[in-house]
C-alpha cells in the first residue's frame, strides 16, 4: 500500500501510461490489406475513440448476448473465479477496453498489479481513470500496445504469480493459428505456475449469431464502417461511405462470424499514391469472429502449452470461461 502510494505520487498515471505501437503500421496494413486479391483490413484497427464507443454500444444492445453472458456467468462464478487467479497475483488484461468485467475479478483476487493492455489510447485512458478512482489501492500500469507482437510487461521479473486475462472473446478475433501463436507467447510470458482466464464464445445456432453482428439499430454496422472512416480521417483516403455496406454472416465450416464491407459499385479508392478498384459486389474482408466448443478450445489452449484446468458457463451455454494453467 505504501509502495502503491509513493508510486502514485511520483508517477501518475498519464506517466505511467507507456506507448508501443508503431505510429506508420496502419498506413502500411491498409495499403497491404486492401493489395490482397480478398482485400482484408486487420480488425484491430476497428478502435480507434469512435469505434471503442461504438462497440462500447455494441456490448449493451439486445442482440449481442456475449458481453451480457460473460458478465452473468463471471458474477455467478466470481468465488472460484477468483480462487483460480489467485489472492494479490499480477493480472495481465489483454484487450482491457472499458475493463468493465475486470472490475469483479479486481475485487476478487486484490491484485499485487493490474496491467490493462489496449491498442485504443482513449479506451484505455478512461477505463484506467475510472478504475483509479474506484479502486484507489490498486497499482495500476496501463500499456497502449499491440498484443499481436510481443510486448514487455512492465512488472518486476519475480513480483508474482502471473495471471492473464483475455476476455469477451476477443481471442475469437485470430485466426485459429493466430490464437495459437498468442497463446504461446502469453504461455512464455506467465511461465511456470501462471495461469490464464479467457472468455471463449461458443458455437451455437447460427440465426442467434447472425442477430449479433446484424442488430437491428445499425451499431454493428456503424462499427464496420467507422473502419473506412478512420482511414479516410487519419490517412486521407476518399472511401465514399454510401457506396459501402456492412455484411456480416456465419461461415458454419469455418465456424466464424465473418464481416465484410461491400462494395455497392464499381469505384475507385485514393489513399496518397495508391488506387484501389472495387467492382460492384466486391468485399473487403474486416472481421473474424471465430467461435469453438469448449473441447475445441481446450484443444487449442493444450497445443500451446496451457492445461485446460475449468470451464465455467453462463446458465444458457452461451458463453465459456477457460481457467488455463501453464502444463
Ligand atoms: N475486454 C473487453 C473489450 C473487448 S473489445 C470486453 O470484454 O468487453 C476488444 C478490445 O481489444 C478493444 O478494447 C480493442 O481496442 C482491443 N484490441 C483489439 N485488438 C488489439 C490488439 N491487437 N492489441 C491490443 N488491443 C487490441
Ligand atoms: C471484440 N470482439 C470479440 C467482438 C466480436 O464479437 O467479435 C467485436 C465485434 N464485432 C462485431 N460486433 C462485435
Amino acid at each position: 500500500m505504501a509502495r502503491n502510494d509513493r508510486h502514485r505520487q511520483q508517477a501518475p498515471l498519464r506517466k505511467i501510461l507507456q506507448s508501443v505501437v508503431p505510429a506508420d503500421s496502419f498506413r502500411e496494413d491498409v495499403i497491404a490489406g486492401l493489395s490482397q486479391r480478398q482485400k482484408a483490413l486487420p480488425p484491430k484497427y476497428f478502435y480507434d475513440a469512435k469505434g471503442s464507443r461504438l462497440f462500447e454500444a455494441i456490448c449493451r444492445l439486445p442482440e449481442y448476448y456475449p458481453t451480457r453472458s460473460e458478465l452473468a456467468l463471471t458474477r455467478a462464478h466470481i468465488a472460484a473465479i477468483g480462487r483460480f487467479a489467485g489472492r494479490g497475483s499480477i493480472l495481465i488484461e489483454y484487450g482491457s477496453g472499458e475493463s468493465l468485467k475486470s472490475r469483479l475479478l479486481i475485487r476478487a483476487v486484490r491484485p499485487a498489479v493490474y496491467v490493462p493492455v489496449d491498442i485504443s489510447q482513449d479506451a484505455l485512458r478512461g477505463a484506467a481513470a475510472r478504475l483509479e478512482r474506484e479502486f484507489p489501492w490498486l497499482d495500476i500500469r496501463a500499456v497502449h500496445g499491440d498484443f499481436s507482437q510481443p510486448l514487455k510487461i512492465p512488472v518486476p521479473g519475480r513480483a508474482g504469480r502471473r495471471v492473464v486475462y483475455f476476455p469477451g472473446s476477443t481471442i475469437g478475433n485470430l485466426t485459429p493459428g493466430e490464437a495459437h501463436a498468442f497463446l504461446r507467447m502469453t504461455r512464455a510470458q506467465v511461465g511456470a505456475g501462471g495461469a490464464m482466464l479467457v472468455g471463449v464464445d461458443l458455437k451455437k445456432d447460427a440465426n442467434v449469431l447472425h442477430a449479433a453482428y446484424n442488430d437491428a439499430r445499425g451499431v454493428t454496422a456503424q462499427f464496420n464502417l467507422n473502419l473506412l472512416a478512420r482511414i479516410n480521417r487519419e490517412l486521407g483516403a476518399d472511401f465514399d461511405l454510401r457506396a459501402f455496406r456492412h455484411y456480416a454472416f456465419y461461415n458454419a465450416p469455418l465456424g466464424r462470424i465473418e464481416m465484410h464491407l461491400v462494395s455497392l459499385k464499381a469505384q475507385r479508392v485514393k489513399l496518397g499514391r495508391h488506387r484501389f478498384a472495387f467492382d460492384a459486389g466486391e468485399s473487403i474482408h474486416s472481421e473474424n469472429s471465430c467461435k469453438y466448443s469448449a473441447p475445441e478450445f481446450q484443444a487449442l489452449a493444450g497445443r500451446a502449452g496451457f492445461r485446460g484446468a475449468k470451464v465455467w458457463l453462463d446458465r444458457r451455454g452461451l458463453f465459456s470461461l477457460h481457467g488455463l494453467l501453464a502444463a
